[in-house]
Parts: C-alpha cells; structure tokens; sequence
C-alpha cells in the first residue's frame, strides 16, 4: 500500500474557513463531550506526522475474529497498538507486520490528548495507544464498545480530520437507540465516566474531497490502555 495515503494542500481562504472558528464544546451525554474544532490548528503538524508513521508502519485492512476484512484501514503509534486478527482484539508492543515496536507516539499527539481530555474534565490522561484510522469512501466502523482497556477510569479521546462523518453514539446496550453526530475536520470526542462503555460507530463515509487529507479521513484514537 502507498505510504502517502491522502494528499495535503494548505487552504489559503480565509474568510468562511471552518479551521479559523473558535473552538466550541458540546455535552453529548453523561460524561461525553465534542469538542468543536479544538484540533484545527493543528491539523498540518498531525497529519505531517501521520505521514510519517504510515511509512514506517503501513495502513492495513485487519481481520476481524469472525473472518471479516475490516473496511477501515488502521495502523498505530505508542507503546501499545491495537489489532484484530483471528485469535480476537488486543493490544501489543510490536507491529505485526514488521515485528517491530510502533512508532513512538509523536509529543504533540500526546500533548493534544491531553489538553482535550483535561478540556473534557478528565485531567492527567496519559495515552499509551494511538489507533490511527484511515477511512476512504464507504468505509464504516459498526457499533461497538472500546472495552480492551485494562483501566476503564481512562477516557477515550478520538480527533477526526479531513472529511466529515457521522458519528453513532448510543449507551450501554447494544439495543439503546444511538443518536447520530456529524463530525467535522479538526473536531474531537471525549468519552468516559458513565458513558466510558457506550456503543459507537461511525456511518458510511461519504465520498468527498477535503483540502488536508483528500478523498479521506483520518481518525486518532488515544486510549489508556492499562
Ligand atoms: O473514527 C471514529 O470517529 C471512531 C473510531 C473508533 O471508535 C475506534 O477506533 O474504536
Ligand atoms: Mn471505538
């Protein structure tokens, strides 16, 4: 797969430019929260960096335990990365494909979760994962929970960028009803407390294209992991 996976151009408009609006935060439930636009202006050096992992540790399509080729196309940063395969979800030090450790976990990465989490009342988050997303068109992630985690008290800070989504957020049970969320470039959900288990998933991305990533997006997952 090419390591330059989506193409970059600066917007040179300022006027009507959704990365200049002053970042806004939305409670979307008990403990859930969207912070609007909090990771615009530092969507270049993200994705600059993004880049840069996906040449040492390529996006690819994971099995899941049930045999199903994921639509998501996914890769990691940190001391931990999380991976599907026949034997089930988890986290580990290494890179299946190379064998060896993730790239390490870019220090503005870890400093934006931080400030997101902290932003979102949950101060000291201290990620060990970053599961990094790459969703062309039709690519979806079905409902589930993020429960791989050894340390639930952690949130989940998960920062999109490039095109927009929708994002499924329902409660503790499959069968609660999930309320859908538009995502947009440089937005960023916190979760955790009461709603630190709740299903979520993200709808069929639709085909566009986006000045920073392309026909893509991009999605950060930083997670505790234990
Ligand atoms: O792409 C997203 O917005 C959500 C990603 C997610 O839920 C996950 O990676 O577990
Ligand atoms: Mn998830």
């Amino acid at each position: 797969m090419s390591t330059d996976p989506f193409s970059a151009r600066a917007s040179g408009d300022l006027f009507g430019d959704p990365d200049q609006e002053t970042p806004w935060t939305e409670t979307i439930a008990p403990g859930a929260v969207l912070l609007r636009r909090f990771a615009c202006a530092r969507a270049g050096e993200l994705l600059a960096e993004v880049r840069s992992i996906a040449a040492a540790a390529p996006f690819r399509h994971l099995e899941t335990p049930g045999g199903k080729r994921m639509s998501v196309a996914m890769t990691n940063c940190g001391a931990q990365g999380w991976i599907s395969d026949r034997r089930g979800y988890r986290y580990g030090a290494e890179d299946p494909i190379s064998g060896k450790p993730w790239p390490a976990m870019p220090a503005c990465f870890a400093t934006l979760a931080r400030e997101a989490a902290a932003g979102a009342g949950y101060p000291d988050f201290a990620p060990q994962a970053c599961l990094i997303n790459l969703y062309r068109p039709g690519a979806r992630l079905t409902l589930h929970q993020d429960k791989d985690e050894l340390d639930l008290r952690a949130p989940i800070v998960s920062i999109s960028l490039g095109l927009p989504a929708v994002f499924l957020f329902g409660g503790g049970q499959r069968s609660d009803p999930t309320r859908r969320f538009p995502l947009q470039h440089g937005d960023i959900a916190v979760w955790g407390g009461p709603s630190r288990l709740a299903f979520h998933g993200v709808a069929p991305l639709r085909d566009g294209h986006h000045p920073a990533t392309g026909a893509t997006r991009v999605n950060l997952t930083f997670r505790k992991t234990r």
